[in-house]
């Protein structure tokens, strides 16, 4: 999935996990499976896929291979949507829709936002928790300034009900009608957002993020003097002895401008400095209470500085942006985009006179940290050793405790290798340009998840080529087939396989090698 920046390398999953989850056991051996042409064990070495990006490449609007099958009239929260050719919303994605994970008392996901809430008090913030997945192109897209072109419209990565609404991709959709609102001085909203993506341990269609953002006007506050209100404002919050590493300049007029005729320098900087401290502080909560977890388990325990970065990023809805870093286990790890809001944003919202900050963190990926959990399939196990490890945290945070894993079951790896139909190219994975009839690496992500639910693990590209002679495009995928609840055999695997591979061939038009 694009995110939802600018085209940069996304920082992904193997910074992200316990150095112990990135080790997967020796497959068992596998027998020869007639239709997959090729068997691997599955080395851990390969078994993880540490990086993703996205093909940089205009957005496509071909009607990829993999579309659901066209539904006239969907049903989400209760309410009716008209489908169309865009359609592209899986059973497993749309059932995803009522699971609300954030709103679940004692969920890990609940009580990660609950954490962040408890460091933007009301009323200066008010909170947002239950607006409708469902959002038009025009909300998620084109009121944050996103160009026709960006590859994050693309049908390969995101669920279209239809060609004017969508299910947001994340949670900036609805900063416009905050703006427009106008109800308090800033706003945390926590959502359910969905992408078409890879699939891995830290991967899923949906995860749940979290915005936040704080306004200054220049019409309310004394003599018009918005640099010396926000300082007001800055002191008066806490401060902290976290060491934060903050190496660029406030702004560049390049990489990572001041928005002329907007904003004075003085003004860029003060927004800057209350963004900042006010992430940092939410941050140094968040890792203190996970090391207190840690040492109430573990009297043991060593705690090691936190280490915090901030790096210079871009979005289309703020300008300067920052993304903040934190080091974990041996390396640097993005957990929110964020920056001085895009003025166009106020002004076409009616509020022309505010100036502010906005951010944008993934609340599994904190999660993930905070309790130590391995995998991303695991927030939607309805399992009692899941669920009930976090039983009464809610109501009091003290109590949290880091996830202790269950017996993890084996793994068995199989390889799907398939010709590309002739006049396909690839995007993604293979990288190369998209063609009218793309093929995208999401597609065939998706069939996998939507023939074996949760129990693949992760999926990666282990080799593709093409032939010298004939032109044709090859790909070999690698599916980690692994269970959360049971030891799957060989019987069940191979049945699964084979259905993947029906479907990809009935479903993507490949030809199985
Ligand atoms: C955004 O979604 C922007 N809307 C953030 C933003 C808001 C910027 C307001 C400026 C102002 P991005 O795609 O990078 O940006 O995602 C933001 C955060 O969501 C990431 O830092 C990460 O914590 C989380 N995130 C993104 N993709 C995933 C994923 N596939 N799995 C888990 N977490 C993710
Ligand atoms: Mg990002």
């Amino acid at each position: 999935m694009a995110s939802m920046m600018g085209p940069r390398k996304l920082q992904l999953a193997a910074s992200l996990l316990p150095r112990a989850a990135m080790r997967s056991s020796p497959s068992a051996s596998i027998p020869l499976l007639r239709l997959s042409g090729r068997l691997s064990g599955c080395p851990s070495s390969q078994c993880w896929r540490g990086t993703a990006y996205y093909s940089s490449g205009p957005a496509t609007s071909s009607l990829s291979h993999a579309a659901p099958k066209a539904r006239a009239n969907i049903e989400v929260n209760g309410k009716t949507y008209a489908t169309d050719l865009m359609y592209n919303v899986p059973p497993n994605v749309l059932a995803s829709t009522s699971r609300k994970l954030h709103l679940q008392k004692d969920h890990p996901v609940y009580i990660t936002r609950q954490i962040i809430e408890s460091k933007f008090p009301a009323p200066t913030y008010k909170y947002h928790n239950t607006f409708d997945p469902v959002v038009s192109v025009h909300e998620n897209f084109d009121s944050l300034g996103f160009p026709p072109d960006h590859p994050g419209r693309s049908r390969s990565d995101t669920y279209y009900i239809n060609k004017d609404t969508l299910l947001r991709t994340h949670t900036s959709a609805h900063q416009a009608q905050l703006f427009r609102a106008s109800e308090s001085d800033g706003f945390l909203i926590s959502a359910d957002v969905y992408r078409r993506d890879e699939v891995d341990r830290s991967h899923y269609p949906v995860f749940h993020q979290m915005e936040g953002a704080r306004v200054w006007d220049r019409e309310k506050v004394p003599n018009g003097d918005i640099v010396a209100a926000i300082y007001e404002d800055l002191a008066r919050l806490p401060t902290h002895d976290v060491k934060v590493e903050d190496d660029s300049p406030a702004f560049d007029a390049e990489r990572n401008p001041l928005q002329d005729g907007h904003h004075s320098a003085a003004e860029a900087e003060a927004v800057a400095k209350h963004l900042k401290r006010s992430l940092e502080l939410m941050v140094v909560e968040i890792f203190t209470r996970a090391k207190a977890a840690a040492a109430r388990q573990d009297p043991d325990f060593v705690d090691e500085p936190l280490r915090v970065r901030w790096v210079e990023a871009y979005f289309p809805f703020t300008s300067p942006s920052w993304e903040m870093e934190v080091y974990y286990q041996g390396d640097w790890l993005e957990v929110l985009g964020s920056g001085v809001v895009k003025q166009e944003l106020l002004i076409n919202a009616g509020v022309p006179s505010q100036v502010g900050w906005a951010f944008g963190i993934g609340l599994e990926r904190i999660a993930m940290l905070l309790f130590q959990i391995p995998d991303i399939r695991l927030f939607w196990s309805q399992d009692k050793r899941f669920i009930s490890q976090f039983v009464g945290v809610s109501d009091d945070l003290d109590q949290m405790k880091r996830f202790v894993p269950f017996s993890k079951y084996p793994a068995c790896c199989r390889d799907v290798a398939f010709w590309l139909p002739s006049t396909s190219s690839s995007a993604a994975g293979g990288g190369t340009k998209a063609s009218s009839h793309d093929f995208h690496e999401n597609d065939v992500m998706e069939v996998i998840r939507e023939i074996t639910g949760d129990t693949v693990e992760d999926v990666k590209l282990v080799d593709s080529f093409t032939h010298p002679g004939t032109g044709r495009k090859s790909m070999c995928y690698r599916i980690n087939y692994r269970s959360l609840v049971k030891t799957l055999t060989n019987r069940e695997t191979n049945k699964l396989h084979a259905e993947v591979l029906q479907a990809m061939v009935e479903r993507l038009g490949v030809e199985i090698r």
